[in-house]
C-alpha cells in the first residue's frame, strides 16, 4: 500500500509537470467532458428520517465473485492474503499475517451491524468531467449532519472533488448513473455490484461536537440502488433491489487527504467500540431520501 501511495504520489508528479507544458497547446483537451455537461443533480435527507451507523463486522465473500477457500477466483480484485475462513467455514475479507501466516478474519466497515442514529443530508452535484485525470470540472456541494450511537454530533461539508484518487476510476470526483463495486474495479469489492445515481469522491472538512478535526478527510458517497435486504444484510450481487427504496451511502474510510495525496490515518471519530478501540472509519446509510433535479 505504502509503495503505492509513493509511486501514486511520483506519477502525480509527473503528470502535473506534463500537463502544464501542454496547457498552451492544447488546454480544451485536457478534460474530457460528458455528453450533457454540465449534469447537475442532487438528493436530500431530512431530518426526522431513518438514518443508521455501520458498525464494523465481517463481510462475507460473494462465491459468484470469489470463488470459495478451496477453489478461490478473481484474486486481483482481492488477494488471497486479504481472505479469510471463519471457525464455522465461512469465506470472509481478512487481515494478513504479518509474519506470512494464515490470514485472519477481520472486521470491515461493510458488515450487517447497525444502529438507529438522526442525521440529515444535502448533495448537489455537476458532473462535467467524465474521467479521472490531473484536474476537473467536477463540483460538489454537499453536507452531511447525524450523530453517534453515543449521541456525539458529527457535521462533514465537503470541499472539493478529487479528480483522480490512487486505486480506481473515479470519474473525475463526481459520477452520475454509473455501475460500480463488485467486480467492476470502482470501489471496493466487498459491496455488491450497484448503480450509483450519484456517486462522488471528494474530501471534507469533519467536525465531531462542533470542533474541526485536524486533517482533510477522504469522502465517497453514493445514492444507489438498494443494497441490503429485509434483515438489513449487506447483499451480494444477485440479491441487489434495482425496485427498492434508493439508499444513500456516505463513507469516510481511514484515509486523510494531504498536499501529498491520501495518507492512512483514521478517522478522530471518538466512538470508541466493545473491545476498547476508537472506530477507525465512519459509514452512514440515510435510508429517506429524494432526487433532485
Ligand atoms: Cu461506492
Amino acid at each position: 500500500m505504502k509503495g503505492r501511495k509513493t509511486i501514486f504520489v511520483a506519477l502525480l508528479a509527473a503528470t502535473m509537470l506534463v500537463s502544464t507544458a501542454l496547457v498552451a497547446l492544447a488546454h480544451s483537451s485536457l478534460t474530457r467532458t460528458v455528453i450533457d455537461a454540465p449534469n447537475t443533480v442532487g438528493m436530500r435527507a431530512r431530518e426526522g428520517g431513518d438514518v443508521r451507523w455501520i458498525l464494523p463486522g465481517l463481510r462475507e465473500l460473494d462465491p459468484a465473485i470469489f470463488g470459495t477457500p478451496d477453489n478461490p477466483l478473481r484474486t486481483e480484485l482481492l488477494p488471497e492474503a486479504m481472505r479469510a475462513v471463519t471457525g464455522d467455514g465461512a469465506y470472509v475479507a481478512g487481515k494478513p499475517d504479518p509474519e506470512g501466516g494464515p490470514s485472519t478474519p477481520t472486521p470491515t466497515p461493510f458488515s450487517n451491524n447497525w444502529a438507529p442514529v438522526g442525521g440529515q443530508a444535502k448533495v448537489k452535484v455537476t458532473n462535467v468531467t467524465s474521467v479521472s485525470g490531473s484536474s476537473t470540472l467536477d463540483r460538489i456541494d454537499a453536507e452531511f449532519e447525524f450523530t453517534s450511537p453515543a449521541g456525539d454530533e458529527y457535521q462533514v461539508v465537503i470541499t472539493g472533488a478529487l479528480p483522480e484518487i490512487p486505486d480506481h476510476e473515479n470519474f473525475g470526483g463526481v459520477g452520475v448513473n454509473a455501475l460500480q463495486h463488485g467486480a467492476t474495479g470502482i470501489g471496493t469489492p466487498l459491496m455488491p455490484q450497484l448503480m450509483a445515481f450519484i456517486a462522488f469522491w471528494g474530501k471534507a472538512d469533519l467536525y465531531v461536537n462542533g470542533e474541526l478535526a485536524p486533517e482533510s478527510r477522504f469522502v465517497h458517497f453514493m445514492l444507489s440502488e438498494r443494497v441490503r435486504d429485509d434483515d438489513y444484510n449487506l447483499v451480494f450481487d444477485n440479491g441487489v433491489n434495482p425496485d427498492g427504496a434508493l439508499q444513500a451511502h456516505l463513507i469516510m474510510p481511514p484515509v486523510a487527504v494531504t498536499a501529498d495525496g491520501p495518507v492512512a490515518s483514521p478517522v478522530p471519530t471518538g466512538f470508541v467500540l466493545p473491545n476498547g478501540v476508537e472506530q477507525p472509519f465512519i459509514h452512514i446509510m440515510y435510508e429517506t431520501v429524494t432526487t433532485e433535479g
